[in-house]
């Protein structure tokens, strides 16, 4: 049988099920990855489950989201962390070394491994040939006590790519141009593989964009082969001898082919709110911009700063625009400064900000009223940036740049000449920001007085009954379910403070008229919970009583995570049904058997509304059970 790149992987990972689009599989995890703010709940579930170290071949623990040290509670969590770090056996790299997927793909990415990570755009290491994942904590925490994770066995959307970028187009015009095709859902339960003969004209870092911002569609996850220019890169970072070849097989067939024409591809840029919104520059040219931020785990890669810099040399900014520069690594960063082409950015006027995730999640450089912000980010969802009437537009550097000199938007074309950049045949490394835990290592592990347990919940009663206390449209983001930014973000270890924030930007009351209802059901539209990968945005509501979600359809991280936490996730099998409930029915549901229909009464209408539930036996039994935790807890407990 002829098999692509993502088929060969799994394969080689596979621990059940047949690799059948649409069959439950489970996937052996080699790696796994944690960032301080999906992490301090992933590793509290992970101590809950009692497992004395962690069982995979090397798990890493990032800080880099919440960097703000306005009190005590981010220090707390960031002690927490490399406390569990040291008594488990998990690599724990320490603020300021920079952001978990541009630090995995440079330091410990390998051609062929499996990678979960409770972060939305752990896909970026599938620029360097693996399968890498993006989970909720739990199920991360899950591969770390030595459980498969489970999943939809996707199909593989062949990604043509042919001919070569013409000078100013970069990896970030790319996607965009994928994005533009496949849109915000497009990309579900599909793994997205690219292959043709324009994938050798692209460098590690540039397919780790391409890959990283798969995510954006919705895909499970992006692959690219494994050849010389990723063995070049490898060789490098001094870890040719981690190298291995990976190609699917010639005449493989994919269950649909999308093309890309490299020398075609012009420069894109995302509209004001969603990273789908794609258009040419050209038609927005001459826009005022407020502020440009250049950073995140999509461009900030040592190529990206370096072209950043050569456009930069001998230019300034202008007067009206705030340029903000996050280096991804400490790496990217260092190499920068070895070669004098840090001191372009610097003489430019950039303010250089700390290698971490910063702005992309809206801790600092919020834009001024009703700004236009330029980012070479992934995401604009509406409020994301701090403010709620920020537009906010996603470009490449080449973009960005261009932009921030002349102060609106600018087609990079209008450079002049492209300068030639090349990555360094060895890159200055340096792992002394990394913390290898030894075996010794038992410590006590601290824990501030923000870090709250964990809530336990009770089994799924058989009948769910109560009112519609949210209704929702199309393209709900976690963003939306619970925002990120300094205030709310520092409540990720308390669960009961943090609840108090569901739905805040889309309604106030939610918290409240939730806890006073004892919980009920939201309705929402198309790609229900896309975004986030945080586990919060299910848990939350849970606390609050949310019972279950009706929704056109959903993103596969949070359908995932509302299952871990016992909330059942319904989809409307007559999509017009939707128009049929309000926000404020009553409704009533008999879950004793989770058959795949359901019926649900509208007892506010007197209408019955057939829903559907497309569990695996296993996800029922989870959620039956009330969550996943319980079920796994007794599961270790027995093996040990
Ligand atoms: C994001 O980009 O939205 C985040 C912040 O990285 C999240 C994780 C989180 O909410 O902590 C993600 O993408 O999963
Ligand atoms: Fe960090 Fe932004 Fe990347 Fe999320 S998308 S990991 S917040 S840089």
């Amino acid at each position: 049988m002829k098999n692509t790149v993502a088929e060969k992987v799994i394969a080689q990972h596979l621990a059940e099920g047949r690799m059948e689009a649409g069959e439950e599989i489970a996937l052996k995890i080699r790696h796994t990855l944690t960032q301080d703010s999906t992490g301090t709940l992933a590793y509290l579930e992970f101590e809950a489950m009692g497992v004395p170290k962690v069982k995979t071949q090397l798990s890493l623990s990032f800080v880099d989201h919440n960097m703000l040290q306005n009190d005590f509670r981010n220090m707390d969590d960031h002690r927490y962390l490399q406390g569990v770090a040291a008594k488990y056996g998990i690599v724990f790299s320490r603020p300021g070394n920079g952001i978990c997927h541009q630090l995995y793909l440079e330091r410990f990415a390998q051609p062929s491994l499996t990678l979960l990570g409770s972060d939305s755009h752990t896909p970026t290491a599938g620029g360097m040939g693996m399968i890498a994942i993006g989970a909720g904590g739990l199920d991360v925490a899950a591969a770390m006590a030595g459980e498969p994770f489970y999943l939809e066995m996707p199909s593989i959307l062949g990604v043509k790519l042919t001919g070569k970028l013409s000078p100013f187009v970069s990896a970030k015009d790319v996607i965009l141009q994928v994005l533009k095709e496949l849109t915000v859902k497009g990309g579900v339960n599909k793994i997205l593989e690219y292959f043709g003969s324009g994938v050798k004209t692209l460098s590690v870092p540039e397919r780790g964009t391409i890959a990283n911002m798969g995510t954006e569609t919705g895909a499970t996850t992006s692959i690219f082969p494994s050849d010389e220019t990723t063995r070049t890169f490898l060789r490098g970072q001094g870890r040719e001898n981690q190298w291995t070849k990976l190609k699917a097989d010639d005449a493989v067939k994919y269950s649909e082919i999308l093309k890309v024409d490299l020398n075609a591809v012009e420069p894109l840029i995302a509209l004001p709110h969603s990273p789908d919104n794609v258009k040419p520059v050209t038609e927005v040219e001459g826009t005022p911009v407020d502020q440009v931020c250049i950073g995140s785990c999509t461009n900030s890669s040592l190529r990206d700063l370096k072209i950043v810099s050569a456009l930069l040399k001998g230019k300034k900014i202008s007067d009206n625009v705030s340029l903000t520069i996050s280096p991804g690594s400490r790496q990217a960063l260092q190499n920068l400064a070895v070669t004098g082409e840090l001191e372009p950015l610097i003489q430019s006027g950039a303010r250089i900000l700390e290698n971490a995730c910063g702005p992309c999640i809206g801790i600092g450089q919020a834009p001024t009223t009703e700004g236009v912000s330029l980012r070479t980010f992934n995401r604009n969802f509406k409020g994301r940036s701090g403010t709620q009437d920020a537009k906010v537009y996603l470009v490449s550097p080449e973009t960005a740049v261009a932009s921030a000199i002349t102060g609106e938007i600018t087609d990079p074309r209008k450079l002049g000449k492209y300068p030639e950049i090349s990555l360094p045949e060895r890159f200055v490394l340096s792992d002394n920001m990394f913390i290898y835990s030894t075996t010794k290592a038992t410590s006590r592990v601290a824990m501030g007085p923000n870090i709250k347990p964990l809530p336990s919940f009770k089994p799924m009663p058989d009948r769910l009954t109560g009112e519609v206390l949210l209704k929702l449209g199309d393209n709900v983001s976690t963003d939306d379910i619970l925002p990120g930014g300094t205030e709310i973000m520092s409540l990720r270890s308390n669960i009961p403070e943090i609840s108090k924030y569901t739905f805040c930007r889309v309604d106030k009351t939610f918290a409240s008229r939730a806890l006073e209802k004892n919980g009920g059901f939201i309705v929402g539209g198309e790609n229900y919970g896309q975004g986030s990968s945080r586990e919060h945005a299910a848990l939350a509501p849970k606390y609050l009583g949310v019972k279950a979600v009706i929704a056109k359809s959903f993103a596969r991280i949070h359908m995932a995570n509302l299952v871990n936490f016992g909330i059942l996730p319904l989809t409307f099998t007559v999509k017009q049904d939707y128009s049929g409930i309000a926000q404020g029915d009553a409704l009533d549901l008999d879950v004793k058997d989770l058959n795949e229909r359901l019926l649900v009464k509208n007892l506010t209408k007197d209408t019955k509304i057939e829903v559907a539930l497309s569990l695996s036996e296993l996800e029922k039994r989870i959620v039956k059970a009330g969550g996943k935790l319980a079920a796994i807890k007794a599961k270790q407990n027995k093996q040990l």
